[in-house]
C-alpha cells in the first residue's frame, strides 16, 4: 500500500488568529486529514523574529491550539505540535542556512515588508526566517503546504533549497508544492483594503479576529472602507474594499462571486456590509464557543502537545539523521 501524502503548515503565535488566517489557510486544513498525513506546527521560533512578551507568547500558543482544534483539526487525525518542542527544526535550519544564498533571502517580500515596518529590530533571525520555514517543511518530506498567497514565495524558496541540496547529495528531500485556495488566499484589511489583513497589525480596526464578539465583528464590517460608488461589483483594482467584502462573503457562504453580485444588484453598501458581517458571525460562532470551552482544559491541551511532539519528532529525526550523514557529520559514539 502506498503511504499517504504529507501536508505541513505552520502558524505564528505572534497574535490572535484572524479572519485572514482562517479563510486563507486554516479553513482548508480540516478537510485534508482523510487523504493526507497532516502536520501543523505552532511556530514559536518564527514568532520571536519580532519582539514578544513572554507571558503573552505562552498564552497565545494554548489559544492557537484550542482554536485550531475548534476549527475542526482533530488531534488524533492531525499532528499538532509546537515547533520548539522538536529540536530538529532548529538543527536542520542551521544546515539549510548554509545552503541558502544571501541574495535569495534579500529578495523575500515578507523580510522587506517587516524590516521596513520595524527598522529598530531588523535581526538576523528575521532575515534567515525562510531557512527555518524550509526546515519545517522538508523535515516531514511534505508534498503540499497549504498557505495563503503571501507564503507562496517562501514555499518556492524551500523548493529551490531542496533542489540545490538534492543536486549535491542525491534525493534527500521531497520538493513541496504550495497549496493555495482559489478564493480567500489574500484577505485584505477592512480599513486599508490595499494591505493584507495581518495578526500583527490589529490597531487600526481593520482586522477581524476569530474570537471577536458578534457585535465587534458586525461593527468592523459596517465601518469597512469601500469607495464612492454604490454598486456591489467585483473589481479588486478600482474597488479593493468592496471586492474584499465580496470575496469574504463568497467564501463564508459558498456562493460564487457572480452570484453575490447578482444577489446585491440594485442594493447599496449599506445593505451589503451588515450581511457580510452576519455571515462571518455565523461562521465563527461554533468555533468561538468550542475554543472557549477547550481553553480551560489545560491537561487535555498538554496531552495533545505531548503526543504531537512525540509523533513529529520520529519523522523529523529520521530526516535530520539522513541529512547529517550526507553532509559528513559524525554520529555521536554510543
Ligand atoms: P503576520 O501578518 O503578522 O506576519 P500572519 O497573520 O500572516 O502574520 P500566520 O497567522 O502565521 O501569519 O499565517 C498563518 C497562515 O494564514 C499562513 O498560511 C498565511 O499565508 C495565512 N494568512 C495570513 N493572513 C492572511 C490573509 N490576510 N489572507 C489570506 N491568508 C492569510
Ligand atoms: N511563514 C509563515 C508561517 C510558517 C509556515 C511554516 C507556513 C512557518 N513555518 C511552514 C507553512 C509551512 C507565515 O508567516 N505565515
Amino acid at each position: 500500500m502506498q503511504s499517504k501524502k504529507v501536508i505541513l503548515s505552520g502558524i505564528q503565535p505572534s497574535g490572535a488568529l484572524t479572519l485572514g488566517s482562517y479563510l486563507g489557510a486554516i479553513r482548508n486544513w480540516a478537510a485534508l486529514a482523510d487523504e493526507y498525513n497532516c502536520y501543523y506546527a505552532i511556530v514559536d521560533m518564527h514568532a520571536i523574529t519580532a519582539r514578544q512578551d513572554p507571558a503573552t507568547l505562552r498564552k497565545m500558543q494554548y489559544e492557537h491550539l484550542a482554536q485550531l482544534i475548534a476549527c475542526g483539526l482533530d488531534s488524533k487525525e492531525n499532528t499538532l505540535f509546537i515547533q520548539s518542542h522538536v529540536p530538529a527544526h532548529a538543527q536542520l535550519a542551521w544546515v539549510l542556512n548554509c545552503y541558502t544564498m544571501f541574495g535569495e533571502l534579500s529578495r523575500m517580500t515578507q523580510f522587506k515588508d517587516k524590516s521596513a515596518k520595524n527598522d529598530e529590530n531588523i535581526n538576523a533571525g528575521l532575515f534567515t526566517y525562510p531557512a527555518l520555514q524550509a526546515a519545517d517543511i522538508l523535515l516531514y518530506q511534505a508534498d503540499l503546504v497549504p498557505v495563503g498567497a503571501d507564503q507562496k514565495q517562501h514555499v518556492e524558496l524551500t523548493r529551490d533549497i531542496a533542489f540545490r541540496f538534492n543536486g549535491i547529495y542525491g534525493d534527500v528531500f521531497k520538493l513541496p508544492e504550495p497549496y493555495i485556495p482559489k478564493v480567500g488566499a489574500r484577505i485584505m484589511d477592512l480599513q486599508t483594503p490595499t494591505k493584507k489583513m495581518s495578526k500583527s497589525e490589529v490597531a487600526d480596526g481593520g482586522c477581524v479576529l476569530l474570537m471577536d464578539s458578534p457585535d465587534d465583528i458586525v461593527r468592523a464590517f459596517k465601518r469597512a472602507v469601500t469607495d464612492s460608488e454604490t454598486n456591489v461589483r467585483f473589481d479588486p483594482v478600482s474597488k479593493p474594499g468592496v471586492s474584499n467584502l465580496i470575496q469574504i462573503y463568497s467564501v463564508c457562504t459558498g456562493k460564487t462571486i457572480a452570484d453575490v453580485e447578482k444577489e446585491f444588484e440594485g442594493k447599496g453598501y449599506g445593505d451589503f456590509k451588515p450581511v457580510v458581517g452576519d455571515a462571518v458571525v455565523e461562521l465563527f460562532r461554533p468555533i468561538r464557543e468550542e475554543a472557549q470551552k477547550l481553553i480551560s482544559e489545560r491537561a487535555y491541551l498538554d496531552n495533545v502537545l505531548r503526543s504531537g511532539a512525540e509523533k513529529a519528532s520520529l519523522t523529523a529525526i529520521t530526516t535530520l539523521r539522513k541529512v547529517y550523514r550526507k553532509i559528513g557529520f559524525l554520529e555521536r559514539p554510543q
